[in-house]
């Protein structure tokens, strides 16, 4: 499979949302990232949960990858009009009842993925492969962008990936955190198959936003 990009829109320009999203779709972008936070599992706010449900209407081609950081996240599923055609990553930390916040995401016809923090193992995947489309291994500590990446980031995506193939599950691997210029062609070298771009890449000042998808999607293809 070919790398995709999803770029995180909580490091584009908050003032300027609908054109941004716009560029990024008419440039045939697969994925926006699409970060929302409750202030308790994690210690911050973003999108909320009607600017996520807004962008549906501005979007011609690309998907949404909702990555939601929020303790029982299905709360806010209606709020975002989950549904076809959606990725919706929960986090693994988060559901009391992991299972059914799944199914619900199915229910709704979107696509289920767990996400897992830096701090947890891999290994806890195993369990879920046969029940999701998708995971995202977070390579910072979910909260803030412009974090540095955690040790052992790239091995554990590796040992995802291999996890993820030996299984003969058909799992879409998200890498979210510090996807650098530097890092993001070694990233796709440890199996990953989408590529969270924030402020380490494309949403670096000063840079033309055109000329930097079209650089990052030739180091991730
Ligand atoms: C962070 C969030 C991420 C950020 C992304 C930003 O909690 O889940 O999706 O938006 O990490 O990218 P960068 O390059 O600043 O780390
Ligand atoms: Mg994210």
């Amino acid at each position: 499979m070919r790398g995709m990009l999803s770029p995180s829109l909580m490091c584009a320009d908050v003032l300027n949302l609908q054109s941004e999203l716009t560029v990024l779709d008419e440039m045939g972008v697969d994925y926006i990232h699409l970060d929302f936070m409750d202030n308790h599992f994690v210690p911050n706010l973003t999108l909320s949960p009607e600017a996520i449900k807004a962008t549906k209407s501005v979007l011609r081609h690309m998907k949404r990858d909702i990555h939601i950081m929020a303790f029982e996240p299905q709360q806010y599923f209606d709020r975002m009009d989950i549904g076809e055609g959606d990725i919706v990553a929960v986090h693994y930390e988060a559901c009391d009842d992991l299972g059914a916040v799944i199914e619900e995401i199915r229910r709704r016809g979107a696509s289920p993925s767990i996400a897992i923090s830096p701090d947890t193992k891999s290994e806890v995947l195993a369990d879920w492969l046969d029940k999701v489309d998708g995971v995202i291994v977070m390579t910072v500590y979910p909260g803030f962008a412009g974090r540095p990446i955690v040790e052992g980031s790239l091995q554990k995506l590796a040992a995802v990936r291999k996890m993820i193939d030996e299984s003969g599950c058909k799992v879409l691997l998200e890498v979210d955190g510090h996807v650098s210029w530097e890092l993001c062609a070694e990233m796709r070298a440890c199996g990953a198959d989408l590529f969270v771009a924030g402020s380490s890449s494309l949403y670096q000042k000063g840079l033309d936003i055109r000329e930097a998808v079209t650089r990052m999607t030739e180091l991730v293809r």
